[in-house]
C-alpha cells in the first residue's frame, strides 16, 4: 500500500521532470511489494512447486510463471504448449491437482503465480490432446469449431495492416475470433477457471495479435477484473499494431528492453544505460515487464542467452538493480536444438542436473531479487561510470550496485547514500563497510559485480544458499527407499495436501537417509501430518502409527526430527 503512493507520487515528479536526464524512478507495475517474476519455463508443477518453497520464496520472487497449463498438441518439442486443443487443464507438466497444488504451495511461501496463456489461437494440427481430446484443424469438439475462427485462414502477411495483424494466422495457427461472443465467454471461462484455482495472473501470448478492445471485453468478465495482466506485444518500427495501445488492459513486455541490452553487454559501453528507459524510447516504466531473455529470443538470437557468460549474468545484475518496469528472469534448460522441449518432461530433480539451468538460483541473480525489493522506491543516486564499461549507482540509502564489465579488476572509493556500517555484498558473500562519508573502497574483479543494501548487513544469513523460511517447519525423517521410490509429507493443512497423498509434498533426499523439506507455513500453524512413500507408478505406503503433531512458532521453523514407521 504505502509503496504503491511512493510509486504514484514519485510518477507525478517524473511528468514534470521530463527535461532532465535524470533517471527513471522506480515505478514497479506488477502489482503487491515484491514485482520480480521468475519464469520457470518448461517446468513441470511439482517441481515448481518445489522450487517456490525452495528457492523462490525465501529469496523474495513476488511471481512465479509457469508454461500454458491446458491442453495442446502432443509432441517432445517446447512450442506444443502453443498450440491449444481444449482449456482442460492437463499437460506433460502435470494434470489440474498438480496445478492447483503448485499454487498453493507457492502461495504458502509467499509466491503469486501467473500463467502463460494461449488465447489467440488455436492448433494447427489434428490427433489427440495432452489431455485426450480429439481434434482437427478448425474444430475442437467441445470448445470451438470453424464458425469461432476468423474470417482470414491464410497467415499474416503484412504487419503493417492491422487488420492482417489481427485476423489473420499467426504462423498459419487458426486465430479465433475474439470479437464473437462465444468466444469472448469461453476464453473468460477458462481464465476464470485458473482465477478459481488460485492464479494471481496472466502472461497474454501473442497479445498483439488480438485487438485490444476483445481484450479489454474478455478481462471485464473475469472474476477479478483488476487481476495482473501482462501482454506479448512485440513493437517494431513500421508495424501497425505497438504496444502502448495495450496499457488500458495492462502491462506490456518490452521486447526492446532485452534487445538494448545485448547490445550493449556485446558491442557498446554500459556507461550509455545512465538514463536507460523511457528515455530510450521504451514504453512507460509503470507499463512494462521486462526481461533480458525470454524462451523465444534465447533461441532467435534476439537477446543475450546462458550461452554468453558474463554479458548474461552482469545483464541481470542490472536489470534487477535498475528501477525500469517489472523483470523477468527466465529459468530455463540448456538446448543446442531450438525445439527440444525441457528435460524428463519438465521435472527438475535437482537444479544444475539433466540440463537444467535454474538461472533464478544463481548467487549473482537471486540475490538482487531482495536487493530490489529493498531498493522500491528509491530512485537512482550517485551515479558513476568510467565512460566505459564500469559503472556503479545507489538507490538512495537503501542500496548500491557497482558492475567491472572490463577485462581487469577495478579498486575504487564509491560515493554512496548509504548509512553507516557493516554490509554484505551480497554477489560474493564478503563484508563491506560504509564509512560516515558513505563511502567505502573495494576491488572488483574482471567482469564482477558489488551489491549493497540495507536489508543484507550480515553475510552469513544473506548468503546463505538455501534459507529456511521466515516461519515454517522443517521436515527431517530418517527412511531408507528402494530404487524408484520417494518420500512425502502429507497433512491437515492445505499447504500439506490436505491429508490428499497425491497433494503430498516430496522431502530432498541428498543428505539421504535423511530425507528433508522446508516449508513456509503462518505462524501459529497447528497441523497434524505423516510421512508416505511413492513408487515410481506412484503406489502410496504410509507409515504406520497415529498422525503426527506439530506447532509452527510465532517466529522461526519449528524442526522435527523423525524416523519412519514401518
Ligand atoms: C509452419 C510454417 C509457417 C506456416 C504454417 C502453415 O513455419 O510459415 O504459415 O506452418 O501451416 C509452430 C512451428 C511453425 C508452424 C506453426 C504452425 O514452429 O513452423 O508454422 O507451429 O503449425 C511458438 C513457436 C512457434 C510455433 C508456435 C506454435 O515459437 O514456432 O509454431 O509456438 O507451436 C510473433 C508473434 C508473437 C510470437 C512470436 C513467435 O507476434 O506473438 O511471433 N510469440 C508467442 C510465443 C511463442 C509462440 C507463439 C506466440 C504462438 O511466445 O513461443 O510460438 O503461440 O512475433
Amino acid at each position: 500500500m504505502a509503496r504503491k503512493t511512493v510509486a504514484a507520487a514519485l510518477a507525478v515528479l517524473a511528468g514534470a521532470a521530463v527535461a532532465v536526464t535524470a533517471p527513471t524512478p522506480a515505478q514497479a507495475s506488477a502489482p503487491g511489494g515484491k514485482d520480480v517474476t521468475a519464469v520457470m519455463f518448461e517446468w513441470n508443477f511439482t517441481s515448481v512447486a518445489k522450487a517456490c518453497t525452495d528457492e523462490l520464496g525465501p529469496d523474495g520472487y513476488g511471481y512465479v510463471q509457469v508454461s500454458p497449463p491446458n491442453e495442446h498438441i502432443q509432441g517432445p518439442a517446447w512450442w506444443t504448449a502453443y498450440q491449444p486443443v481444449s482449456y482442460k487443464i492437463g499437460t506433460k507438466l502435470g494434470d489440474r491437482s498438480a496445478f492447483k497444488n503448485m499454487v498453493d504451495t507457492c502461495h504458502a511461501a509467499g509466491v503469486k503465480v501467473v500463467a502463460d496463456t494461449v488465447i489467440n489461437h488455436m492448433a494447427n494440427a489434428s490427433g489427440t490432446g495432452t489431455a485426450g481430446s480429439s481434434f482437427s484443424k478448425y474444430n475442437y469438439p467441445g470448445t470451438y469449431s470453424a464458425a469461432d475462427m476468423d474470417d482470414c485462414t491464410t497467415p499474416i502477411s503484412n504487419y503493417a495492416d492491422r487488420w492482417n495483424v489481427q485476423h489473420c494466422e499467426m504462423g498459419g495457427l487458426p486465430d479465433l475470433d475474439t470479437g464473437e461472443e462465444y468466444v469472448r465467454k469461453t476464453i473468460a471461462g477458462y481464465m476464470n477457471d485458473l482465477l478459481t484455482l488460485g492464479v494471481d495472473g496472466f502472461r497474454i501470448d501473442a497479445a498483439k495479435h488480438i485487438p485490444e478492445d476483445d481484450l479489454a471485453n474478455i478481462k471485464s468478465r473475469l472474476s477479478s477484473p483488476g487481476v495482473y495482466w501482462k501482454q506479448e506485444t512485440i513493437g517494431a518500427s513500421g508495424e501497425a499494431v505497438q504496444p502502448p495501445e495495450f496499457y488500458n488492459t495492462g502491462d506490456v513486455q518490452e521486447f526492446n528492453y532485452a534487445y538494448d541490452l545485448k547490445r550493449v553487454f556485446n558491442n557498446e559501453k554500459l556507461s550509455e544505460l545512465k538514463n536507460f528507459g523511457e528515455a530510450w524510447g521504451l514504453v512507460r516504466s509503470d507499463k512494462a515487464s521486462v526481461f533480458v531473455t525470454n524462451h523465444d529470443t534465447e533461441r532467435n538470437g534476439g537477446s543475450l542467452t546462458y550461452k554468453d557468460g558474463a554479458n548474461y549474468t552482469l545483464a541481470h545484475v542490472f536489470m534487477l538493480a535498475w528501477p525500469y518496469g517489472s523483470p523477468d528472469v527466465h529459468s530455463g534448460y540448456e538446448f543446442s536444438d531450438t525445439g527440444a522441449g525441457g528435460p524428463d518432461n519438465g521435472q527438475v530433480n535437482a537444479c544444475y542436473t539433466g540440463g537444467w539451468k535454474c538461472q533464478h538460483a544463481w548467487r549473482e541473480i537471486a540475490s538482487m531479487v531482495k536487493f530490489r525489493n529493498t531498493a522500491a522506491g528509491a530512485a537512482v543516486t550517485n551515479w558513476w561510470d568510467n565512460g566505459n564499461n564500469q559503472i556503479a549507482f545507489g538507490r538512495g540509502d537503501k542500496a548500491y550496485v557497482a558492475i567491472n564489465h572490463e577485462g581487469s579488476s577495478l579498486t575504487r572509493t564509491f560515493q554512496t547514500s548509504l548509512p553507516a556500517g557493516g554490509y554484505c555484498d551480497v554477489q560474493s558473500g564478503k563484508g563491506v563497510t560504509v564509512n560516515s562519508s558513505g563511502q567505502f573502497t573495494a576491488t572488483l574483479g574482471a567482469n564482477s559485480a558489488l551489491a549493497l543494501h540495507v536489508g543484507a548487513k550480515n553475510c552469513d544469513t544473506s548468503t546463505d544458499p538455501d534459507p529456511d523460511p521466515a516461519t515454517g517447519a522443517s521436515f527431517n525423517v530418517n527412511a531408507t527407499t528402494q530404487w524408484g521410490q520417494n518420500v512425502y509429507v502429507v497433512g491437515s493443512t492445505s499447504a500439506l495436501g490436505g491429508w490428499n497423498t497425491s497433494n503430498a509434498l516430496k522431502l530432498d533426499p541428498a543428505n539421504y537417509p535423511v530425507w528433508k523439506l522446508d516449508l513456509s507455513l503462518p505462524a501459529g500453524t497447528a497441523f497434524e501430518y505423516k510421512y508416505i512413500r511413492k513408487d515410481a507408478s506412484g503406489n502410496v505406503t504410509w507409515e504406520s502409527g497415529a498422525n503426527r503433531t506439530a506447532t509452527v512458532p510465532s517466529s522461526g521453523v519449528i524442526t522435527l526430527n523423525d524416523t519412519w514407521r514401518s
